[in-house]
């Protein structure tokens, strides 16, 4: 519950008891004993029960309310992510949840954050389905004093203090390793003058995983005369989308050499399509698969080869949005954005790293010794 209903009904009933109830800020006037520091899930329990202050620290009464619009159910990735979410923000921690899938629709996620507002709830962590279209509802919380986290993908905002923090992908960042690795792996095979047919199954659109993964791309593409794209539609980060696309692309084009899929979802979709045509996939086949996410199927079937290449977006967000709101809790500023460390999976070891304006990135060849250490 809002500790300002707590507040407030602890001035009504106990009102000859308490002389200075006042309204209380949002979460930033407790007093956390927890440093904020460390990530361990009890800490929060405790600063949110000092916090409060008052006896009757009976059960959800004292928890952190925290509100969290999820874009859907669209993929594994999205699976892993909310579970991450669930897991972390329970009474156990200190938390009550109160989760809502807006199936992908923008208006869903617009309706549960009024919701969130009109329930005063302590935190609202959105994780939005495209960038823009967030300026009049994320005001309408900022009026309520009501903290916004945004998760996983971002907002684009016409002002900054709409939102107090982000914690997600660098997904330019996320397309820039994967053409990397193409160009390097075409030169190891001695093949970097020969005409690249790419397919794009984007994500999305609008979402900045797909702009990112996108981007990325038509920058590889840009550079490299010889890469074209043959065509470029969005699978809307599903299996089914994925599939039908790559059904119908496989129609007009006979000459296909790679399928960016900008997510494992989409992979598996486009995968069941290729060979439903009767082509192989993979680096001795006829259509090399490029993906994201790595999810434990994704690499699965980078393990088996049916994925040449994986780049890791994780949606493990649950631990790091709540240190985010143990930092609030304690008077302490987050950081504004913050980028989680991703890696690069491969079925072949050919590409040993890959070099991007983020860095450099070793590539792992997927062995069961990493699917059984996948936390995801
Ligand atoms: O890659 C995809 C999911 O926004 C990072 O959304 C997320 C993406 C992820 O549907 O699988």
């Amino acid at each position: 519950m809002k500790k300002k209903i707590v507040s407030f009904v602890l001035c009504t009933v106990m009102a000859a008891a308490l002389a200075g109830c006042g309204s209380g800020g949002d979460g930033s006037t407790s007093t956390a004993a927890s440093g904020g520091g460390s990530s361990a899930a009890s800490s929060s329990a405790g600063s949110s029960s000092s916090a409060s202050s008052k006896e009757e620290d009976t059960g959800s009464g004292d928890a952190i309310t925290v509100g969290f619009s999820q874009v859907g159910a669209e993929s594994d990735w999205r699976t892993a992510n909310s579970a991450s979410m669930k897991e972390t923000f329970v009474e156990a921690n200190g938390y009550h949840l109160i989760f809502d899938d807006a199936q992908q629709k923008q208006e869903n996620q617009i309706t549960a954050i009024r919701n969130f507002i009109q329930q005063e709830v302590d935190y609202i962590v959105l994780a939005p389905v495209t960038e823009t279209g967030w300026d009049t509802v994320l005001k309408e919380a900022q009026d309520a004093d009501i903290p916004v986290i945004i998760v996983d993908r971002m907002v684009d905002v016409s002002d900054d203090s709409l939102y107090t923090a982000w914690v997600g992908s660098n997904f330019r960042a996320e397309g820039d390793k994967a053409v990397t690795w193409l160009d390097e792996y075409y030169k190891s095979k001695g093949m970097e003058n020969e005409e690249v047919n790419i397919v794009n199954i984007q994500g999305t659109i609008g979402a900045s995983a797909q702009i990112g993964r996108t981007e990325g791309l038509e920058a590889g593409i840009e550079a490299h005369s010889n890469w074209n794209m043959v065509a470029q539609q969005t699978g809307e980060f599903t299996q089914a989308k994925g599939q039908e696309v790559m059904e119908s692309v496989l129609k007009q084009h006979d000459d296909i050499d790679v399928v960016y899929c900008e997510n494992d979802n989409e992979a598996f979709g486009a995968i069941d399509a290729i060979e439903a045509a009767g082509k192989t996939v993979g680096i001795d086949g006829d259509i090399l698969v490029v993906s994201f996410d790595s999810t434990n199927a994704g690499l699965t079937d980078t393990m088996s080869g049916k994925i040449t290449l994986n780049v890791e977006c994780n949606p493990l967000h649950g631990p790091r949005v709540q240190e985010i709101i143990e930092k609030l809790e304690a008077g302490e500023t987050p950081d504004k954005q913050a980028f989680v460390d991703e890696e690069v999976f491969a079925a072949t070891d050919v590409v040993k790293s890959v070099k991007t304006d983020a860095g450099s990135f070793d590539v792992t060849v997927v062995t069961q010794d990493v699917l059984d250490n996948r936390a995801y």
